[in-house]
């Protein structure tokens, strides 16, 4: 008798029509083989899937050219499947699940002809954590197979964890023939189920990540009482040892992988990672929040990954334990076989190729890597990861930070009153566009929370979740907005970021364990900056000053913008957050 799994299994197999089906143990000979696969026979425009790269200096690490239309997320083509449109909320692309079912049964129809379905079982989330779950995705490319024993917990256990049930996570994955224009990532909430049909860019294709773990997690999240954010863990390890875990939200390619392994600039002071991209928080008996990060990998923006901005980032891509570690349409230098990006440590090599594989030179006027190339490699490669990473409980968290990418008026750091006030600033935060995301308008965009294009339903019920989860809470962690971005008159940053953003978060675990007083200003608590721990910046004092200087008078455009995203909401948005506006717009007018 099969069980529901391999039913499953087998239907979706009666569609695509693949020429076998390799079911995946998770071992690291068997991922060895599916490399091997994608070297010699799987290709992607007459390329091979994977090349390998310099062994010597870069151990367990291979090259992945995409299709060049298929490099980064596409909001655009990506649907929420409610039964109706209200649940998925102006924040979403909407189709009636019936419609969109009949739409990909026709695009998949044989779709993996030729191919192998590669079927995936794995956790999100350690096995014995009562938050994770068990989930399968099939795929039929062997970039996507090796990515996700990266990024996830991905074994055979987790078909003896399913048994006989039916409540697992599933997900149908197909490259399909790289059409832009029969590329669909659709999510169907009420079944757990994602299926993406043209694309293998890592957002859209690797189902655990974004479409499980935030778009149908977060709709988990609203019915079982619990968040699915899109925020960095970490613990913060002060000079006398006590570790203070913060969890926070920054948009795509604003700088979370670096914040997740920040090495300190002050001395004494030590960041332990727990994840780069995903938190699921849930309340605790003892009234607290407690974090987890379901993934076990870092998929990770390359340009401007070096020994001085991400030094630990740089040391675990070369640590090469876990096999195996990708990078994905960077540059290559031919010389060495090594790959190489815009901004990465050392002088230029001379021969280099760009991640279209055409020869570049600094004149050709183009990136070499493209904006968006990543890497993927596992957190165990990583000498910052935290001794709880596997905790099956998580970690309690001291302290939220919401963070977006400004140039202009935002300031460094900002404490907010309370919860509620905390997750109106989180409401009205704004960032400017990233490469992340295909066609996106350039300039800010609203993005509540960091979750925009990630919030699987109504982003107005989802305001009031998080009010409602503050209900709950006997002990609350303290919520703050941060922003590196703040330019001078001449554009250039004025705060150094990186490595010294340690001394705003210590001023942040500083609050949290009532070390410091603070300044209040109509948008919040800023830092009185003999609090703050500035010795040997080269910043001028005047410019210090005006990163944590509040007029409110200039606030007006930042409110007017707020309250239009505000209002697409309706009915749904909480009249708990129309009035904390309110208080500040009076606050702006008078
Ligand atoms: C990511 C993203 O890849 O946010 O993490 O786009
Ligand atoms: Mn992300």
């Amino acid at each position: 008798m099969s069980t529901p799994l391999e039913k499953w299994v087998e239907k979706q197999a009666e569609l695509t029509k693949p020429k076998r089906i390799y079911w995946c143990n998770g071992s690291e000979k068997e991922a060895r083989e599916i490399v091997e696969i994608g070297m010699r026979e799987e290709k992607i425009n007459a390329e091979p899937i994977f090349t390998e790269l310099n062994q010597k200096t870069w151990p367990n690490a291979y090259y992945h050219r995409s299709h060049p239309t298929d490099v980064a997320r596409t909001e655009q083509l990506t649907f929420v499947c409610h039964p109706d449109k209200e649940t998925a909320g102006p924040n979403n692309n909407w189709m009636h699940p019936d419609e969109a079912k009949r739409k990909l049964i026709k695009l998949s129809d044989g779709c993996m002809k030729g191919r192998t379905m590669y079927v995936l079982p794995y956790m999100m989330g350690h096995p014995d954590s009562p938050y994770s779950k068990a989930c399968v995705q099939l795929t039929d490319v062997s970039y996507v197979a090796v990515s996700m024993r990266v990024m996830t917990r991905l074994g055979s256990d987790v078909i003896k964890k399913i048994g006989n049930s039916e409540n697992f996570v599933k997900g149908l994955h197909s490259v399909g023939d790289f059409d832009p224009n029969k590329r669909f990532i659709m999510h169907f909430p009420d079944e757990s189920f994602v299926w993406s049909i043209g694309s293998g860019y890592g957002g859209n294709a690797l189902l655990g990540k974004k479409c499980f773990s935030l778009r149908l997690a977060s709709c988990l999240g609203l019915k079982e009482g619990w968040l699915a954010e899109h925020m960095v863990i970490v613990g913060i390890e002060d000079p006398q040892g006590k570790i203070t875990y913060i969890a926070a939200a920054l948009p795509s390619a604003c700088g979370k992988t670096n914040l997740a392994m920040l090495q300190s600039t002050l001395p004494g002071y030590k960041v332990w990672t727990i994840g780069d991209d995903i938190a699921w928080m849930n309340i605790d008996p003892d009234g607290r929040l407690w974090a987890i990060n379901p993934e076990t990998g870092y998929f990770g923006v390359a340009p401007g990954t070096a020994l001085k901005t991400n030094p630990n980032m740089i040391k675990t891509l070369k640590a090469g334990k876990f096999f195996p570690t990708l990078f994905t349409n960077t540059g290559l230098d031919l010389d060495k076989n090594e790959p190489w990006w815009e901004g990465l440590d050392g002088d230029m090599p001379e021969n280099i190729i760009d991640w279209q594989g055409k020869k570049w030179a600094p004149e050709t006027g183009t990136k070499a890597a493209h904006p968006n190339s990543r890497f993927t490699v596992s957190v165990y490669n990583s000498a910052t990861l935290s001794k709880e990473f596997d905790n099956p409980k998580g970690v309690p968290i001291s302290a939220i930070i919401f963070g977006g990418k400004r140039t202009q008026l935002i300031p460094l750091v900002v404490e907010s009153f309370n919860w509620q006030n905390g997750v109106f600033m989180g409401a009205r935060m704004g960032s400017e566009t990233t490469a992340a995301a295909i066609g996106l308008k350039a300039g800010v965009r609203r993005d509540p929370m960091s979750m925009l294009p990630f919030c699987g339903y109504n982003m107005g019920d989802y305001f009031k979740h998080w009010l409602n989860i503050g209900k709950k809470l006997k002990n609350p962690p303290k919520i703050f907005s941060v922003n590196w971005f703040r330019c001078d008159e001449n554009g250039s940053f004025i705060w150094p970021g990186f490595g010294d953003n340690i001394r705003v978060l210590k001023w942040i675990i500083d609050r949290v364990n009532n070390k410091v007083k603070a300044i209040s200003t109509p948008v919040g608590l800023v830092p009185d900056l003999d609090d703050m721990n500035t010795s040997g910046l080269n910043i001028p004092r005047e410019n210090l000053e005006k990163l944590v200087e509040v007029k409110i008078s200039d606030w007006k455009n930042e409110l007017d913008d707020t309250e239009k995203f505000f209002k697409q909401f309706g009915k749904k948005f909480p009249p708990e957050l129309e009035n904390e506006l309110a208080e500040l717009n009076s606050d702006a007018n008078r």
